[in-house]
């Protein structure tokens, strides 16, 4: 009887916990679905799960596009001109995010040019652009900057691509989920409820 007791106090408390350290809801932005190329301009946002991209405002218009082998992945809309595209990525929420993997394909034997990632968060840029430039791939690989993982609500990219060369494809991204106050209040009371039943036992 005792053993059981404590077993569903412990069961109790255990899932308050679980609660309350929140959990990801993760998407992988594939571009899948697409059936033809899409511009992202003022007007036109590219939405997948709870996620939009879209153009930033700087530097050319992204574009989805085929890749040659019938999938979709975001390029730079006009190549060969050294300039680049600017991409941003938010919630449809616009709540916080975490970037959890990202990857890229260089198409053409040139490697001057490149991608550049940065976060944001409340408006401020709280990880600054950092470039990835990389040989011929065959397919697509990581790229790993230092915030994956990190708290930030609006993904920034820059893909400066010479004759089509650099594609960006599988960004996956996870939902920073806050406890809400009425589940804190049950950890409490299941916190509370074993510290009770300590007492209790050891009471003489
Ligand atoms: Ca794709």
């Amino acid at each position: 009887m005792m053993v059981r007791r404590v077993a569903v106090v412990a069961a109790v408390v255990a899932g308050a916990c679980l609660l309350a350290s929140g959990h990801a809801v993760g998407t992988t932005i594939t571009f899948t679905g697409l059936t033809g190329p899409m511009t992202l301009d003022s007007s036109t946002t590219y939405t997948e799960g709870d996620y939009d991209v879209d153009w930033s405002g700087g530097g050319q218009h992204p574009l989805i596009a085929d890749d040659g082998s019938g999938n979709y992945a975001l390029w730079d809309s006009v190549t060969g001109d050294g300039r680049g595209t600017g991409a941003r990525i938010r919630r449809t929420d616009r709540e916080s995010f975490t970037l959890d993997a990202i990857q890229a394909r260089n198409f053409a034997s040139g490697t001057a040019f490149f991608i550049v990632l940065s976060g944001r968060l409340d408006g401020v840029e709280v990880y600054a652009g950092e470039q990835f430039s990389f040989a011929t791939s065959s397919d697509y690989i990581d790229l790993a900057p230092s915030f994956l993982g990190k708290e930030i609500d609006d993904l920034r990219m820059i893909i400066v691509s010479y004759h089509g060369s650099y594609a960006v494809d599988n960004i996956e991204v996870n939902a920073v989920v806050i406890p809400e106050p009425v589940t804190m209040a049950g950890l409490a009371l299941g916190v509370g409820c074993l510290a009770s039943y300590v007492r209790r036992r050891r009471a003489p």
